[in-house]
């Protein structure tokens, strides 16, 4: 009976983003854009992985600035920083502290069998540090500090997200709960962008070609340009198919930014050539950016009000995080004053 009288809280969803490039459109459509919709019927974090992105060498000034432009970038999805937590992950100590507690309930063997390990493992030869294999336990931390019922992540993480449930049924299981176990979250569009270069592979920030992809602080003719020299077909129909990579992955990202249906755009470009199809494509995503860049323009010289965001989201997300962090060192056994 108690528990049904008491209060219902939102679902509660958490993702965090690596300031380690300029994010895409890629990144747009697949995450940021749901992120945004998002915010609306959960209550939201969302945070800048500053503490993730060491795990491979950064050059300080390059860090710093990065992770203040991808925390500029959050707010200019409109996230509202009062509804919503938005914050940088090095200013809330409670996840390199959750991060041990949870190393210590993570098996050797599991972390080895993870892919990202193994293929940055690779990579960077040169530094294969600790951190990078207790990469996915300060992820777990992330997650499970904030008691999240849902992370949106992409197929990459999926892996990660799996060893997190893991890690929270294990502890719960030998302390008694602690912890909710997260689900992953499928976005609704759910578009993958490829690459404008090679459509048979995804849009990546850290793809070497800058033609190959559009950045979220590309210029208006930047991205006319872009789209103008994207991969096609030679058979000059602008219709979904199989084998049509190039004109498929501007249908798409045509779809999701001006919310019209692949019939409906068969048919406006009916008779139309690839050229006015791409300006099209170019133009719909000049115009999905602009609010966001926009924004951007605004909040990335205004340091008093981002320092200012940033302190109020590392303020309520750490009395969140206090909490947990609380729970589960009683729970293991640590001698409280
Ligand atoms: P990197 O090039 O460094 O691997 P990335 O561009 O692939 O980076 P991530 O930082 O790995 O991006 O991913 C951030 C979020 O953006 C994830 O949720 C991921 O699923 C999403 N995402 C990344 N690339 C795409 C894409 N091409 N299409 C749709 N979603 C994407
Ligand atoms: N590993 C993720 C970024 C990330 C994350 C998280 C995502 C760090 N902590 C917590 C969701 C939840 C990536 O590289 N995309």
């Amino acid at each position: 009976m108690e528990n049904n009288t008491a209060p219902e809280r939102k679902k509660r969803v958490l993702s965090l983003i690596q300031p380690t490039a300029v994010p895409t459109l890629g990144n747009h459509l697949g995450a940021f854009k749901n992120w945004q919709s998002m915010s609306e019927d959960y209550d939201c974090l969302f945070g800048v992985a500053d503490l993730h992105a060491i795990t491979v060498r950064q050059e300080p000034a390059a860090l710093r600035k990065q992770s203040t432009e991808m925390y500029a970038l959050l707010l200019s999805l409109g996230l509202d920083p009062d509804k919503s937590i938005v914050f940088m992950q090095s200013h809330v100590p409670q996840h390199a502290q959750l991060c041990w507690l949870l190393n210590c309930y993570t098996q050797f063997g599991e972390a080895s069998r993870m892919t990202q390990f193994k293929e940055k493992s690779q990579k960077h030869a040169d530094n294969i540090n600790l951190g990078l294999f207790a990469y996915p336990t300060l992820m777990a931390a992330d997650i499970l500090l904030y008691q999240s019922d849902f992370v949106p992540v992409g197929a990459d993480q999926k892996q990660h997200l799996e060893l997190t449930r893991n890690i929270a049924e294990r502890f719960n299981g030998v302390h008694g709960k602690c912890f909710t176990v997260p689900e992953p979250f499928i976005g609704k569009a759910g578009a993958r962008v490829m690459s404008l270069q090679d459509p048979t592979s995804k849009m990546s920030k850290s793809d070497p070609n800058p033609k190959a992809s559009v950045s979220l602080l590309d210029t208006p003719e930047q991205i006319m340009k872009k789209f103008k020299s994207a991969v096609t077909d030679s058979e000059a129909c602008v219709r979904y198919a199989d084998g049509k990579d190039g004109i498929n992955n501007l249908m798409s990202i045509y779809s999701c930014c001006t919310g019209k249906s692949y019939e409906e755009i068969e048919n406006e470009f009916a008779g139309k050539g690839y050229g006015d199809f791409k300006v099209a494509v170019a133009e719909s995503v000049i115009e999905e950016l602009r609010p966001l860049q926009e924004n951007y323009k605004r909040f990335i010289n205004d340091t008093a009000y981002l320092n200012e965001c940033m302190a109020k989201g590392a303020e309520k997300a750490s009395r969140l995080a206090q909490r947990t962090l609380d729970k589960c060192m009683k729970k293991i056994g640590f001698k409280q004053i």
